[in-house]
């Protein structure tokens, strides 16, 4: 801490922010540093415009000085803390209480958890450290009541019931919103007045009067960032255009009569994209085909075992091999400044085809659609985005088609060899080498959950994994690991990560164990993160902590948060606090709480 920073410090109000995470406490004070000039870049105050930004990240540990204006006190000095609501921050989160003078206890309007959290958390916990400081009840988000058809409306905490609950407390209650400001210069002036008439009742002010205080003489360093979880670019337009190129497990051939090389390729790739050869292949429906008549010829004798399908004349060599890319990879390799004429007859054949979002593209090419869609347009993958997976894996149409079957849970899988080999390298070698006479094996996995095993098969068909969400996100990274799926294991980790923050410390061990052993590094390097923000509370976990830190050395060298002399004030902090326990009973004998009463709103 700056000596400047320490010199303001000294005399400056002490308010700290609590409450659940994503209440919006940031936010307001982000909102506060546009109404008031704020000493932060060490040498001046400064006021700061506030963008909103539905973007959220957690915070650990904020804190700066600022002037707030008030009626009837003027220009008043107020160091402002920040902290994160999340519980894993427990442990740290005293080192903001030391010596507050007032606490703004937030809570959103629309999460009625967070307004009990007030008296069934929050009230405890700063209670139990502060005895003697007063609370202001504040409601954020209130821009939210405008949406009155919002349908679970009705759930929201109304004003009358914050005064209440407020008033049962001993204190008072102000709604604000970050978003257009309203009310918030309100709820700073309230905070100033309750802790200033408190510290005039209590006979001046406490602060650097008590066995913690010099804590803050000593610098307090700020905490590292948490580590970014970053995830591999795709590979999937790469490992397509392999599939392409590779003969090895194609299943037909197109041939041109007009004599040009002929090109194999894998009917699978024709499922969904162009109905011509559906209805061909698939469904053995030749009816259907015959507009195709002037298009294409189907065989029905196989070439090298190969479907052999005969283009008419007009079909260009290079045109379908335009058309089979966009197939494969979704790309159209063709630039906006190519020659008219190529898009032209591209277009042309995509219509012939019927490939719709070929068509698409190419017209936007030609300037005769807006390019409103493009991405939309552009984004392709074997699996159309409205496929069941399901419906897809276990088609009995598709094991006609399909080279390889997994045998999940009792259920057979329908796959194919071309796609697997060209996305994972264990299924590159395990259908290459054990299974190369060609015959379509039959793979059992046991131990392999039957979601698990479609969510890693839609990975491989489509890059997405969308049912992450609804099963455990556990599994799919062990199977991903399995099978050196290190990008899906990467996508597993931004979602794993999310729930880290609110862990129990004994889960939070079984996860740090768990990512080790599958690794899933990211997650590690997060659960080590988290730990070193809480030395103090895992300290406790002796043994297995302690193999933990030697084996992390390093890392907590760097990323341990507070620092030993704070821990140390920390650990006295919290001991000092268990002789102040607090009882929610107090809530109902308004008259002897041990919170001190407050001034009403201005
Ligand atoms: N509509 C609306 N949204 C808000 C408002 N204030 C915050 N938010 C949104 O609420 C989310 C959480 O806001 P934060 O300010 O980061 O929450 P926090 O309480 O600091 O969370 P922790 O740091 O985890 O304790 C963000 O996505 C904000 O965009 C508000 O006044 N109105
Ligand atoms: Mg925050």
């Amino acid at each position: 801490m700056a000596s400047t920073f320490l010199q303001y410090f000294k005399g400056a109000l002490k308010i700290v922010l609590v409450g659940d995470s994503k209440v919006g406490k940031t936010s307001l004070l982000s909102r506060s540093h546009e109404l008031y000039a704020t000493f932060s870049d060490g040498c001046s105050f400064l006021k700061k415009p506030y963008v909103h930004s539905e973007v959220y990240s957690p915070t650990v540990f904020e804190t700066f000085i600022t002037n707030v204006d008030t009626e009837c006190l003027g220009n008043y000095q107020a160091n402002i803390w920040d902290t994160g609501g999340y519980g894993v921050f427990r442990s740290v989160r005293p080192l903001a209480y030391i010596d507050a003078d007032v606490f703004m206890m937030c809570f959103d309007i629309t999460n009625r958890e967070s307004f009990e959290n007030l008296t069934e958390v929050w009230l405890p916990e700063i209670q139990s450290f502060q005895p003697n400081t007063p609370v202001l009840f504040v409601g954020m988000k209130g821009d939210l009541r405008t949406i009155s058809s919002n349908s679970e409306s009705h759930c929201w905490v109304t004003v009358s019931e914050a005064e209440s609950i407020a008033h049962q407390v001993g204190c008072a209650y102000v709604e604000t919103s970050a978003k257009t400001g309203e009310n918030v210069t309100s709820a700073f002036a309230n905070a100033v007045k309750i802790g200033h008439i408190n510290n005039k009742k209590l006979g001046g002010r406490k602060r650097m009067k008590t066995e913690f205080a010099d804590l803050y003489l000593r610098s307090l360093t700020s905490i590292s960032s948490p580590p970014q979880l970053t995830t591999d670019p795709s590979t999937y337009v790469s490992d397509f255009t392999r599939i392409l190129e590779d003969v090895a497990y194609a299943d037909i051939l197109f041939k041109f009569e007009d004599g040009s090389q002929s090109i194999p390729a894998h009917k699978i790739v024709f499922w969904f994209h162009i109905s011509a050869f559906r209805h061909a292949f698939f469904e053995k429906n030749w009816n259907l085909c015959e507009k195709f008549q002037d298009s294409f010829m189907i065989k029905e004798t196989d070439f090298e075992g190969k479907t052999c399908v005969v283009l008419k004349k007009w079909f260009s060599h290079d045109i379908f091999v335009k058309i089979l890319e966009f197939l494969y990879t979704g790309e159209v390799r063709i630039s906006k400044n190519s020659e008219h004429e190529e898009i032209d007859k591209l277009l042309n054949v995509a219509k012939k085809l019927e490939v719709v979002k070929l068509v698409d593209i190419c017209e936007y090419l030609l300037d005769v659609k807006d390019a409103l869609n493009h991405s939309e347009m552009t984004e392709m993958s074997l699996l159309p985005k409205h496929t069941v997976v399901k419906d897809f894996f276990l088609d009995d149409d598709m094991a006609l088609y399909s080279d390889v079957t997994f045998i999940i849970e009792g259920t057979l899988v329908f796959a194919h060899k071309a796609v697997l080999v060209a996305r994972s390298p264990v299924f590159a070698a395990l259908l290459s080498d054990k299974f190369a006479d060609g015959r379509s094996p039959q793979v059992a996995l046991p131990g392999v959950d039957y979601r698990t095993f479609l969510a890693v098969m839609e990975y491989l068909y489509t890059d997405n994994c969308t049912s992450l969400g609804n099963i455990p996100v556990e599994d799919v990274l062990v199977l991903a690991d399995c099978l050196c799926l290190t990008r899906l294991v990467q996508i597993c980790e931004v979602q794993m990560h999310k729930g880290l923050l609110n862990m129990t410390k004994k889960d939070l061990l079984d996860v740090l164990a768990f990512s080790k052993m599958f690794n899933a590094k990211q997650v590690t390097e997060w659960c080590l993160y988290v730990i070193g923000l809480n030395f103090l509370k895992y300290e406790s976990v002796e043994k297995e902590f302690e193999l933990i830190v030697s084996e992390h050395s390093q890392f907590f060298e760097k990323h341990c948060w507070p620092p030993q002399d704070h821990r140390k004030v920390l650990k006295k902090y919290r001991q000092s606090a268990k002789r102040n326990r607090w009882d929610k009973r107090q809530l109902t004998q308004r008259g002897s709480s041990c919170l001190p009463l407050n001034c009403h709103v201005m």
